[in-house]
């Protein structure tokens, strides 16, 4: 199973890991992509357990992808888009209800996929907060402006009480290990645009193949 453990952390890896999910062609390699979100998850974890009902929820879903890429089928699922190509092509994801295929690839990378876009609504706030600005305030704003969307009122309930828990600005930049204020700010309008393209590319690729609403 996946190590979430990793003292010398810094945040900067982490959203460096998603520059190298893009290939020329703008294909998605999926075991950077994974590799990405484990990092995210690595970060949430030095926040404090009350973030720990998340953190597994995506250990679970990064370890199906991950199981993917390691079984039989792997060489399919090098790419996002040859892994939708794959999956669909021999009736691999259920589309309109939950059935046969609860683990599918394309249901599980939606999932993140969706959080990915919390993810760049809340580093945008980030990025461009002053020092008295909340990071729960942020949080949840970018919560609601994207994956609440997906969720029901119980996780709605419980992820609105956990992002209360979370630490102030300052702090939060410490975790990040990254240097001063001004270098966090820097570094976010650097990694902001690449994280950006990846979720576009996903965004485009599942809306060609209508599958922005598996079950
Ligand atoms: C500098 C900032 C870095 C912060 C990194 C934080 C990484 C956050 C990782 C969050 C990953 C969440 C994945 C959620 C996937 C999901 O939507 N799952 C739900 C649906 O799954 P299903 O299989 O049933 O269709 C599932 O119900 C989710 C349950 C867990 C609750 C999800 C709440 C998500 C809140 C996201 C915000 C995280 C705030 C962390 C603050 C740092």
């Amino acid at each position: 199973s996946v190590a979430v453990e990793d003292p010398k952390f810094t945040l900067q890896e982490v959203l460096d890991t998603f520059k190298s999910c893009l290939s020329e062609n703008k294909e998605v390699f999926l075991e950077h992509y994974v590799a990405g979100w484990l990092g995210l998850v690595r970060f949430m974890n030095s926040l404090g357990s009350v973030f720990s009902f998340i953190a597994k929820d995506a250990v679970n879903k990064i370890q199906i992808l991950i199981n993917h890429l390691n079984g039989e089928n792997g060489a399919h699922y090098v790419t996002v888009q040859s892994m939708v190509k794959y999956e669909l092509d021999n009736q691999l994801v259920d589309l309109t209800k939950r059935g046969s295929f609860p683990e599918s690839g394309c249901r599980t990378l939606l999932r993140l996929h969706r959080a990915l876009r919390w993810l760049e609504l809340f580093l945008e706030r980030l990025r461009t907060s002053t020092e008295e600005s909340k990071t729960s305030v942020m949080c949840s704003e970018a919560y609601n402006e994207s994956l609440s969307q997906h969720h029901a009122w119980i996780i709605r309930k419980a992820a609105g009480t956990a992002f209360w828990a979370l630490p102030g600005r300052a702090t939060f930049f410490d975790v990040m290990n990254v240097g001063t204020p001004e270098q966090v700010v820097a570094m976010l309008g650097d990694a902001l645009p690449l994280i950006s393209e990846v979720y576009q590319v996903t965004e485009d690729l599942y809306v060609q193949n209508n599958i922005l609403d598996l079950p």
